[in-house]
C-alpha cells in the first residue's frame, strides 16, 4: 500500500490481478465507443497483472441488457469481478433516461446481491465527444481502463474482508 504525497491519508492500493478473473461485457449500441471502453478496459487489467487468458468478453445488444448479462455472470462462480461496458449518450426523447437509469440501477441491485463487485463502464454523456473524451488512446482518459483497475482493487478487498471474518 502506498500513500499519495500530496494528500498521505489517502492511500493508493497495490494490486495485483494475478489469477482475477474477470468477466467483461460490452454493449454492441455504440460501439464506436464501447470498442474504445473495451481496449481500455483490457488495458488496464494488464497492467495490474490479469492474464488475458482469465478475460471473458461478450457483447449484449445495449446497455439496457447489461445487468441481466451481469447477473448469471456474477452468479455462475466463474468470475471474481465483472465489467459492464456500454455508451449511451442523450438524444431527444426520454429513452436515454429510461436506458441509462435502469442499466445503473440494475447492474448496482447485482454487484449488492450476488456479493460480486461489478465496475460500471457505461458512459452516459450529452453528446459524442463527452463519449469520445471518456474513452481515450492510452495515456487518456478512459473509464473502461479505470474499470480494469478498479476490478482488481474491489476483489482484493472483498477477499481481505472476507479472510478477516473466517
Ligand atoms: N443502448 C445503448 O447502449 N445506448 C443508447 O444510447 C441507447 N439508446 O439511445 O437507445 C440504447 N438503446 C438500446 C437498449 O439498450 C436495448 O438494447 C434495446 O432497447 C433492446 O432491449
Amino acid at each position: 500500500m502506498a500513500t499519495d504525497a500530496a494528500s498521505p491519508d489517502r492511500t493508493v492500493p497495490d494490486l495485483d490481478g494475478t489469477g482475477v478473473r474477470i468477466a467483461i461485457l460490452c454493449g454492441r449500441f455504440n460501439d464506436h465507443i464501447t470498442n474504445r471502453l473495451l481496449a481500455g478496459a483490457r488495458r488496464g487489467l494488464e497492467n495490474v497483472g490479469v492474464d488475458a487468458a482469465d478475460v471473458t468478453v461478450t457483447w449484449v445488444p445495449g446497455a439496457f441488457e447489461l445487468p441481466f448479462a451481469a447477473k448469471v455472470h456474477a452468479e455462475s462462480g466463474a468470475f471474481d469481478a465483472v465489467i459492464v461496458l456500454g455508451a449511451v449518450i442523450r438524444g431527444e426523447t426520454t429513452h436515454y433516461e429510461l436506458v441509462a437509469g435502469e442499466c445503473g440501477r440494475g447492474v448496482q441491485d447485482v454487484q449488492l446481491a450476488t456479493g460480486v463487485p461489478v465496475l460500471f463502464g457505461v458512459l452516459t454523456t450529452e453528446n459524442l465527444d463527452q463519449a469520445l473524451a471518456r474513452s481515450e488512446e492510452p495515456g487518456g482518459h478512459n473509464v473502461g481502463e479505470e474499470c480494469g483497475r478498479g476490478a482488481v482493487e474491489m476483489v482484493g478487498i472483498a477477499r481481505a474482508v472476507r479472510a478477516r471474518m473466517r
